[in-house]
């Protein structure tokens, strides 16, 4: 079903006559561009965008479909959507109220000669269909290769903040528009922090490193975590202090995956790997959702958290990612994407989750 067909469907479930949509996530697919200017209003008959002089010559040769208007100083949204709304006899509009501040949605209750609705668009976007699962492989197959560029590229000595900006700059070299979101790199100590940003900290031989990284790729997002051991110390791997940490994360990880299939609620795959953490004695030190459905935001819903009651459905695309966090020592973290498929899932990333060492070997 095309975009146009599932949203005016979506207009009849919901009673309205129209609706205005302004996200930048919500508009993406209809203009073809991520910008946070500018209107799509989709009513039962026609298909609407309003954009300004910068946007205008980049849509009004590609778009398809869509009458265009051009919105300046005189022909402002509130001006031309109330021609529209006369023109079309609209009663009920819908808004996306979990986008749009407080006093824009006053303005608009003001402005507008419609009665406003406060929608949510976003659940339409939990399945991707095949263009959506192209851009987001490609995005996937950009972290992947990344990820084993910085794998070899890690040594002892470089500042965390030197390795983010290697690994920024090779996404881009393999066609990324942008990193996803700030990329993570915690190394030693540091990894006992989920989120912590590259920072100063020089890596030692023997820590583990957690990096956290993803790209968008035309409006599409990764999301990748690789927790490597930092090579040039003599001890084997199975003696570092984190080892059974990481082993652990590793069984959590992988029995998410295998619960995912269309039809399990998200909250057993949460649960697939919280029951095996807290089994080893760290369901304390998991203080995060397992994971989240990717897309044209790097965090979308449904999620894999312990009260997600949504059933999965083929073209979901998620991840899984528990971790363990030990402050003062480091922590470990591994995620992968994974798509539902009709008969179960598929991982979107080939790299190993095995424990590896930087370096080239
Ligand atoms: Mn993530």
């Amino acid at each position: 079903m095309t975009l146009l067909s599932r949203l005016r469907d979506w207009l009849s479930d919901n009673a309205l006559d129209a609706v205005l949509i302004a996200s930048r996530q919500n508009k993406l697919p209809h203009l073809g561009i991520a910008t946070s200017s500018g209107y799509v209003l989709i009513t039962r008959e026609q298909a609407h965008i309003l954009v300004d002089f910068r946007y205008f010559a980049d849509i009004v040769d590609r778009v398809k479909g869509y009458q265009l208007h051009l919105l300046d100083a005189t022909h402002t949204m509130p001006v031309v959507v109330n021609c529209l709304l006369a023109a079309e006899n609209i009663a009920t509009l819908g808004f996306e109220g979990e986008h749009v501040s407080w006093q824009t949605g006053n303005q608009w209750r003001e402005a507008l000669n419609a009665s406003l609705v406060s929608v949510s668009l976003d659940p339409l976007r939990q399945i991707k269909n095949t263009a959506e699962i192209a851009l987001i492989r490609e995005a996937c197959r950009i972290a992947d290769v990344s990820a084993d560029h910085i794998r070899r590229f890690i040594a002892p000595g470089m500042r965390e903040r030197e390795v983010a900006a290697e690994l920024e700059w090779y996404m881009k070299q393999q066609g990324a528009e942008k990193p996803s979101f700030n990329t993570i790199v915690a190394s030693g100590a540091r990894g006992a922090l989920p989120h912590g940003k590259a920072s100063e900290k020089v890596i030692v031989a023997g820590e583990f490193v957690t990096l956290d990284f993803g790209c968008q790729y035309q409006g599409y997002c990764s999301d990748m975590t690789r927790t490597f051991l930092v090579a040039g110390r003599d001890t084997p791997p199975e003696e570092t202090p984190l080892y059974d940490i990481y082993q652990i994360v590793l069984r959590a990880q992988r029995a998410a995956i295998n619960a995912i299939r269309p039809g399990v609620l998200c909250r057993e795959v949460d649960a697939a790997a919280r029951r095996l953490i807290a089994d080893a004695g760290y369901g304390d030190r998991f203080g995060h959702n397992t994971g989240h459905a990717v897309g044209i935001d790097v965090h979308e819903n449904p999620r894999f958290a312990p009260s997600d009651a949504t059933p999965l459905q083929p073209g979901m695309v998620l991840t899984v990612e528990p971790g363990i966090y030990l402050p003062g020592e480091g922590g470990v973290r591994i995620e992968d994407m994974v798509l539902v498929t009709d008969s179960g899932h598929e991982v979107l990333y080939r790299q190993p989750t095995e424990l590896q060492l930087t370096g080239e070997c």
